[in-house]
């Protein structure tokens, strides 16, 4: 080989591809073509004897191996966050009993090729039904645009915001009730992301009745008993002085008639001198407490005050009061007054004076009678 030096250089050329099982790397289908080349110079001649051999000036040849082909497949995944657990979930949103709730997720197909991502949920504590929504694509919920999703396309890469909603339960207020999102990927079903627990917290349900009724008791004030012995409130609706009981003027009390109450349309008749009985009835329908709650009633025109009393359902006392700021666990004498505003109060606290401190709890009735007589 004397004169025909070989410089060979392989030259290879690093492999790409095939490492397509990171999510969100390439796309799946992306072919991969890869060739390695043995380039050489050819020899040169050989030199008449006694010549010295020249420098090697062929060009170089090439010779290229057989291809390898590859082609990038499809590997599938999701990710749904926030991430959560029911002890620790990844939100929470205080909700008030009967309006919905939302809790607000976002949905990534983190696959290299499109998805349908397979949507469920699940709760704890409590029975009512999630619905799952897919949001418009403005990122704020509204019921009436984000329309209620069992799944969703998504393409390689994308995210969407996703509302799971839920009316939230009458339940005692601060109660948990925990949520779960479930994606699965419909390409690959043991791709599942299932730790997505948020938790909806049941707030206060602000809420009261107030219901009045009139009743007559004739026209012997003897009859009208507003408070029991040492000033015991009296419980409503039932008659204070009961019927066919010895009147302390000496007659017979005859049975509270029903006048007027919510049901009544139209004004009724009354007589002067006319014992009438007013029972306010308020209720606390909400799930949590009412604070500073006072039920007030006013003695109206060309009525006078006979007296007050009152009650509650609870075993916290009651306090009464002429003007708001001055509060008596004895009902205050309004005998031949007018135009007075009395008030009766839980007091919660038991500090013997009404505050924002104290409150109605949820379920509570308070009920406070108002005896008057027609001038
Ligand atoms: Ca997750
Ligand atoms: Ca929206
Ligand atoms: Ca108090």
């Amino acid at each position: 080989m004397k004169g025909s030096s070989l410089k060979a250089v392989l030259i290879v050329t690093a492999l790409l591809g095939a490492s397509s099982a990171l999510a969100d790397g390439t796309p799946a289908g992306t072919a991969i073509s890869n060739v390695a080349t043995l380039t050489f110079q050819p020899p040169m001649p050989p030199t008449p004897p006694g010549t010295p051999p020249g420098p090697n000036t062929n060009p170089p040849t090439v010779i290229p191996s057989n291809p390898i082909n590859v082609v990038v497949d499809k590997v599938y995944n999701l990710l749904i966050t926030p991430d959560g657990t029911p002890a620790a979930p990844g939100q929470t949103v205080t909700g008030v009993p009967g309006q919905t709730a939302v809790l607000t997720y976002t949905v990534k197909n983190t696959s290299n090729t499109a998805d349908t991502v397979n949507l469920s949920s699940a709760v704890q504590n409590f029975s009512d039904p999630v619905t799952l929504r897919k949001d418009d694509g403005d990122n704020v919920f509204d019921a009436t645009k984000d329309t209620a999703a069992t799944s969703l396309s998504l393409a390689a890469g994308e995210s969407v915001r996703l509302y799971a909603t839920i009316t939230t339960p009458n339940n005692a207020a601060g109660t948990s009730n925990p949520i779960n999102v479930i994606g699965t990927s419909q390409g690959d079903a043991s791709k599942v992301d299932n730790n997505n627990w948020g938790n909806v917290t049941t707030g206060n349900a602000a809420g009261g009745t107030v219901d009045k009724s009139a009743y007559s008791y004739g026209t012997d004030a003897s009859c009208l008993v507003p408070t029991g012995p040492g000033g015991t409130p009296v419980a409503a609706p039932t008659p204070l002085a009961p019927t066919g009981t010895p009147a302390p003027s000496g007659g017979t009390c005859a049975a509270p008639v029903l006048l007027a109450d919510k049901t009544t349309t139209g004004p009724v008749k009354i007589i002067p001198n006319e014992l009438i009985q007013y029972r306010v009835v308020a209720t606390n329908t909400g799930n949590g407490p009412l604070s500073n709650a006072i039920l007030r009633d006013l003695i109206p025109a060309n009525m006078r005050g006979v007296s007050i009393g009152g009650s509650f359902s609870g075993t916290t006392k009651v306090l009464f009061s002429l003007n708001g700021t001055t509060w008596s666990a004895a009902a205050p004498s309004i005998s031949g007054q007018e135009g007075v505003t009395v008030a009766i109060a839980v007091d919660s606290n038991g500090d013997n004076t009404i505050t924002a401190e104290d409150s109605l709890p949820a379920q509570g009735v308070l009920t406070l009678l108002l005896n008057t007589q027609v001038k």
